[in-house]
């Protein structure tokens, strides 16, 4: 059985998606594609060489009726909208983080999905399915370094474009360590504080970089992260676990070791593409073959909620530097059978 994908946005990561799902990956097929900028969309079905229809605009797209399943990739302030039409006509979405730009919007997402009965929605927090974190999470659950007592993390980006806002350090950039932490840990967040360390000279005016993120969770984990969007020398994402008897850091990707002009090194990627490139095959082959069973096996709706009204208070704590509490409804019951499960 093949799936009838329709793409809606076709920048960097939706071209990304389309070509992975057309070459490399099992079970899908870009039937439709729209973006506001319609020779961009225009130009990935020519380069592809895809049997799609170009369509004017998103919601013509999620109606049309060879559409089974829609893939959200244009900007975050647009997801809510065609999530939400999604959901009205009973099609399978999977949209990129985040769902929604705010936790009201993303509320709204929850309740339209609960009201169907069916799970239709993955959000696209990518770092569930890297093999990296998920030896980490095994790791942490074997007991082998006794209880988590404090994460350190780093999240670099070598430079961001001049379109590139204050609140997308929290919104864009640091969402997915929201998103990956409280997976890693099973726990949630209580409380979050912000504090602006000395300004590097590589940052636009309006933006201050780097920030350091203290978060603390039900269970008393303090996790300290550092977001650099500036930080010029590599795309470097980092994760250390201290527990109660040993330490564990989620592993580099994998690269040469070269020993030549009397020095010993290894490359340090620069594009997020790259670092988590296996990352997304996995997690859009499991979208692909869990909407085929009429399941939702990934990052659900109610996650992209939690990480909003966490992003939500990240941005309060940003603004005033105070300790900003976090706090979220118990999960519904809907959402409990969608845990899932690491191999
Ligand atoms: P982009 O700017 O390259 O692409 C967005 C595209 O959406 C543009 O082509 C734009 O014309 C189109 N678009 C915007 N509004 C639209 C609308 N109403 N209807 C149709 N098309 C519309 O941005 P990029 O980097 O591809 O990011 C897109 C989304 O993917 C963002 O939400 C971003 O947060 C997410 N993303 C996720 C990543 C991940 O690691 N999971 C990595 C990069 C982006
Ligand atoms: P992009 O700007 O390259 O692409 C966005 C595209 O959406 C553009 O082509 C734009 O024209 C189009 N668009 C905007 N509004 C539209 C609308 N109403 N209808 C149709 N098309 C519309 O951005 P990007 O880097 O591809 O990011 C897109 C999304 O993917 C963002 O939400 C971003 O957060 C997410 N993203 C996720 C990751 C990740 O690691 N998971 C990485 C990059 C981007
Ligand atoms: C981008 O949207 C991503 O999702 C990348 O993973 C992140 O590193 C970058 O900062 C965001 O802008």
């Amino acid at each position: 059985m093949v799936l009838k994908i329709g793409v809606i946005g076709t920048g960097a990561i939706g071209q990304d998606h389309i070509r992975r799902i057309t070459n490399k990956l099992s079970g899908g097929k870009i039937v439709a594609v729209t973006d506001v900028n319609k020779e961009q969309a225009k130009a990935i079905v020519e380069t592809q060489n895809l049997d799609a229809k170009i369509y004017d605009d998103g919601h013509e797209l999620i109606k049309a009726d060879d559409v089974e399943a829609i893939v959200v990739t244009s900007w975050g302030p647009t997801h809510e909208e065609f999530v939400l039409a999604a959901i009205e006509v009973g099609k399978p979405v999977f949209c990129e983080k985040p769902l929604a730009i705010t936790a009201e919007g993303c509320k709204k997402i929850v309740e339209a999905e609960i009201a169907t009965g069916k799970s239709l929605v993955q959000v696209g927090y990518m770092r569930r399915y890297d093999t990296g974190y998920r030896a980490l999470k095994n790791v942490i659950e074997s007991g082998k370094i006794g209880e988590p007592l404090i994460v350190h993390c780093a999240h670099r980006n070598p430079t961001v474009p001049d379109t590139y806002t204050g609140d997308m350090a929290i919104v864009d950039t640091f969402i997915h360590e929201i998103d990956v932490l409280r997976w890693l840990l099973n726990d949630d967040y209580v409380s979050v504080q912000i504090v602006a360390p000395r300004k590097t000279s590589n940052a636009l005016e309006h933006l201050q970089d780097p920030l350091i993120v203290l978060l603390e969770t039900k269970q008393g984990i303090r996790i300290n992260a550092e977001i650099f969007v500036n930080c010029q020398y590599g795309y470097d994402i980092q994760c250390q676990v201290v527990g109660e008897t040993g330490i564990a850091n989620l592993p580099e990707p994998s690269s040469v070791v070269l020993r030549s002009e009397a020095k010993l090194s290894t490359e340090i990627l620069v594009d997020w593409k790259d670092r988590f490139i296996d990352s997304y095959d996995t997690e859009l082959q499991d979208w692909i073959n869990s909407t085929l069973k009429g399941e939702v096996n990934g990052p659900t709706a109610w996650d992209g909620y939690v990480a909003a009204v966490t992003s939500d208070a990240c941005l309060e704590a940003k603004e005033s530097g105070n300790i900003v509490p976090i706090s979220l409804e118990e999960r519904p019951e809907f959402y409990n059978k969608n845990l899932i499960v690491v191999e």
